[in-house]
């Protein structure tokens, strides 16, 4: 495929932004290449800067579930630009789209909307540690809550799983109360608490990891994070940023059974436009200002676009949510036509796969948590990657991530991801 285009603009984009991207995953560190200019978008496909058509598997990193450019979203938005975009005062849509939000998702009385998934975790963490007065939170090895200072922590030296920075600019002070425990482990986490009984603000975790490759829990172990949490008085905070609005109606709450004291949204509730958000009961809610004392604000939370935007894309998802079941048949195609072609090949690898999110590992063991993601063969998705790239199929370019299937993919271009797929594993 032709990147001249995308070369020149990769190549002036550097000059005046850091690594020519907005956020570091788009420049292709980890599969090498030119990363790809997007001129636009429509349904399942990308349109780049040097006219090439890929089928999209990013759906960007998740928020278009229904596709670029869906005609309802497009339509709220350019209508609500024509009042105005920005008041800094109340507004009755806010309302609006809060009170959907409360209805599809369980366990809510309240939602605080901000600009972004990170803004929605980093908030939840202050809002537990308010309400509990406690400090420490447990976060698990390889799941991704956004880059706030509590959560850009890797597992520490020594088997207790201190935390240590692992981005400079990230101090020590911040890192000693962010406890690492491994997914899918309940004795890892069983270890923190007795070395730090009834210490315990909250435990953050991905309910589907989806920052490891897509990594779903084993049975049980979302129940006993909600155990432990109930013995200790911990706060169990569902990072749903990817899994909200994508699962089900309810999310991962929903599909899995198991409650949170706190969840966090992001990406398809902004329906492409910038919002995050977190929720909880109202007796948790009430702590956080101008209520209560647990302090947290934002010049463009509940912007009227986003707000706009994010209700047209939950009252579709709400009107019909036959969607989530269509996605979710689309994905199992992919993932058995993919399981059938490496079969054949007879070369190791592992599908994980839960809903709509879906990853590739290049590996023989099972993919658990981080250390078993680790174990993939890195050349062999570099080689993946563009090959399927050359094959006009855009894949996310990192063997740490999931894939975003969006409803506006057909059966066609399922079958013709097969093929390209084909092509690429019997080119190795
Ligand atoms: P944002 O701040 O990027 O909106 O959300 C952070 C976040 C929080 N929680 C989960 C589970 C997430 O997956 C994310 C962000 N996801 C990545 C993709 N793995 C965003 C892509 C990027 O960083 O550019």
């Amino acid at each position: 495929m032709r990147y001249q285009r995308s070369s020149a603009l990769y190549q002036a984009a550097q000059k005046v932004i850091p690594g020519g991207v907005n956020s570091p995953v788009r420049a292709f560190k980890a599969v090498g290449g030119t990363p790809i200019f997007v001129e636009k978008a429509k349904g399942a496909y990308l349109y780049d800067e040097d006219g090439n058509r890929l089928i999209d598997y990013i759906s960007s990193w998740g928020p278009v579930i229904l596709g670029h450019a869906f005609e309802p979203v497009i339509k709220a938005v350019i209508e609500r630009a024509k009042l105005g975009t920005s008041f800094g005062m109340p507004t009755a849509l806010e309302t609006e789209i809060a009170s959907l939000a409360v209805q599809m998702v369980p366990n809510i009385d309240k939602i605080r909307f901000v600009n972004s998934g990170t803004e929605a975790c980093m908030s939840a963490i202050r809002l537990a540690r308010g309400v509990t007065g406690r400090e420490k939170i447990i976060k698990f090895a390889g799941c991704y809550h956004g880059h706030s200072d509590s959560f850009l922590i890797q597992a520490g030296s020594g088997a207790v799983t201190f935390g240590s920075p692992n981005s400079p600019g990230v101090t020590q002070g911040t890192a000693k109360d962010t406890l690492l425990a491994k997914y899918n482990d309940l004795e890892s986490v069983a270890e923190i608490f007795k070395e730090n009984e009834n210490q315990i603000a909250a435990i953050i975790v991905e309910p589907v990891a989806g920052n490891m490759g897509c990594i779903p829990p084993k049975e049980g172990f979302l129940e006993g994070l909600r155990s432990f949490c109930d013995a200790q008085g911990t706060l169990l905070v569902f990072d749903e940023v990817m899994t909200g609005f994508r699962l089900a109606p309810g999310g991962a709450q929903e599909k899995l059974g198991v409650k949170a004291d706190i969840i966090t949204f992001g990406k398809v509730l902004g329906g492409g436009l910038p919002v995050g958000a977190f929720a909880a009961k109202n007796e948790i809610m009430q702590h956080l200002a101008p209520e209560g004392p647990v302090y947290q604000a934002g010049t463009l939370s509940g912007n009227p676009l986003a707000m706009a935007a994010g209700l047209a894309m939950l009252t579709e998802l709400n009107k019909n949510p036959s969607i989530f079941s269509s996605l979710e048949a689309k994905t199992k195609t992919l993932h058995e036509g993919m399981e059938s072609i490496l079969l054949r090949k007879g070369m190791p690898f592992q599908i994980n796969r839960f809903g709509s999110m879906i990853s590739l590992h290049f590996t023989a063991e099972e993919v658990v948590d981080f250390e078993t993601a680790a174990l993939g063969n890195n050349d062999f998705f570099k080689k993946y990657f563009h090959g399927m790239l050359d094959e006009g199929i855009y894949l996310p370019p990192s063997a740490f991530e999931s894939y975003f299937l969006n409803d506006a993919l057909s059966m066609e271009d399922i079958y013709f991801t097969l093929k390209a797929f084909e092509k690429t594993i019997n080119g190795f």
